[in-house]
């Protein structure tokens, strides 16, 4: 497997920071074993976390009114790639990429599949896109894909999102991730119930197309693009929609998807109860969509998510695994800094949940004992787990400090003196 940073240089890093990181660890371990914690066992822990990293993320992102690009950005898949190599050498908590296809479109799959595999990477699920129009493309989705009233433009789209399964396919992915914007900026522009039923049909037809050991996910969304109604909205419908495909079909939980003040972590509750919930796109808001670096806004809701999700992994065992992704939009910052520092905030919130005390919090429930039930959440969620995180790191060969590694590592400068910016072109695809 290729190294992309200098893994002398890593280890030079790493070496400055022995001192102070066994320090820390070992002033942690004393403190969680006085609370009947095993420090080793949570380092362990954390050192199976995985996260995928989405393509798109690697560029710069970007909104409606402008894209400000950023120096080296990626050009193609390939640069991508790379740039996710650097993500996951450094952090070791990311070893995966979701693909968002036609902008990853590869001409060659096993070829795509095995720079990936050099990299020491594999594909998570794979995205569709039914969003926008592609150069000479026969039907718009102007009015809908899905969901459109036109069987041609939905042909089309299932099509599309058949050819995702096959490129899927090609480079190892299990799963396919299907967003549609499809809705309405008017009451009256169209049938609510006509929309959905459409959605349906098409579905069904995608559906048909898994293979059998895949999963489609399906990605609910309040607003954006449709501003009035948008026909896979809430977690209710995706999961009406889940349950009527087949037990292939599961719901996934972006964290940006809600209205202000949603109580996310119990939509995880309620899916992980029906056997639903089928993944997650990690990032953080404090308004809307706005695809924030995940634990920057909210960190305390991002841990309450995963206390769900490690509560459903106790009643469920192995058999509970559903994907974790990021999905972030990167506008101001270095996209490498941002994916490296919200993987490891999302491996900060899994471990933390796993220092719940689960069996005094049930105690507590049961006596309605609701002071010192919060308390016991809390007492995990205020646990700077850092020096774990850091020591999980550096015991996998990654860095101890994956940003100032990076920064001292020159990596940005060399891509952009390899990548010319070209200007006004975008290489997520996202303005
Ligand atoms: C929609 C979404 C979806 C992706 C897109 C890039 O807002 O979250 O998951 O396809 O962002
Ligand atoms: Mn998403």
């Amino acid at each position: 497997m290729t190294s992309v940073i200098d893994a002398g240089l890593v280890a030079d890093q790493n070496a400055r920071h022995h001192a102070q990181l066994q320090a820390d660890y070992d002033a942690l371990g004393g403190m969680l074993s006085r609370r009947g914690l095993d420090i080793e066992q949570l380092t362990a822990l954390a050192q199976t976390f995985a996260v995928a990293v989405p393509s798109w993320g690697a560029g710069t992102g970007g909104t409606r009114f402008a894209r400000f690009p950023g120096r080296g950005e990626p050009r193609n898949v390939f640069e991508k790639l790379e740039d996710c190599a650097v993500i996951h050498q450094l952090t070791r908590a990311t070893p995966s990429v979701s693909p968002h296809f036609p902008w990853d479109k590869p001409t060659d799959t096993a070829e795509l599949r095995e720079t990936a595999r050099a990299l020491g990477l594999v594909f998570d699920a794979v995205n569709s896109n039914t969003f926008q129009d592609q150069q000479g493309q026969d039907q718009t989705y102007k009015f809908g894909s899905l969901t459109s009233n036109s069987a041609a433009v939905r042909a089309q789209a299932i099509a599309h999102n058949i050819d995702c399964i096959e490129i899927g396919q090609g480079i190892g992915s299990k799963a396919l991730t299907v967003w549609v914007g499809d809705g309405a900026n008017f009451p009256g522009q169209h049938n609510l119930r006509g929309a959905l039923e459409r959605y349906l049909d098409s579905m069904r037809e995608i559906y048909a197309a898994l293979p059998s050991d895949w999963n489609v996910f399906i990605e609910h969304k309040l607003f954006e693009p449709a501003f009035y109604a948008t026909t896979i909205a809430d977690w209710g419908t995706s999961f009406a929609c889940a349950t009527e495909l087949g037990p292939k079909a599961k719901c996934l939980v972006d964290l940006g998807h809600h209205a202000p003040n949603t109580n996310i972590e119990m939509i995880v509750a309620r899916l992980a109860q029906f056997g639903k919930l089928g993944g997650f796109h990690f990032n953080d808001s404090k308004y809307g969509d706005d695809d924030l670096d995940s634990g920057s806004i909210n960190p305390f809701q991002l841990f309450l998510v995963f206390n769900e999700l490690a509560d459903a992994a106790k009643r469920e065992g192995d058999a509970f695994n559903p994907a974790y992704m990021l999905d972030q939009s990167h506008n101001v910052t270095d996209p490498i800094e941002s994916l490296m520092s919200s993987a490891v905030e999302v491996q900060r919130a899994f471990v933390q949940s796993a220092m719940v005390d689960r069996v005094a919090l049930a105690g507590l429930q049961e006596q309605n004992d609701v002071l010192e039930a919060a308390q016991t959440l809390k007492r995990a969620f205020r646990t700077d787990v850092s020096p774990i995180l850091a020591m999980a790191r550096v015991r996998l060969g990654a860095a101890a400090d994956p940003v100032a590694c990076y920064r001292a590592s020159g990596y940005r400068d060399r891509v952009a003196g390899l990548r010319p910016v070209k200007p006004g072109a975008s290489s997520s695809g996202i303005v």
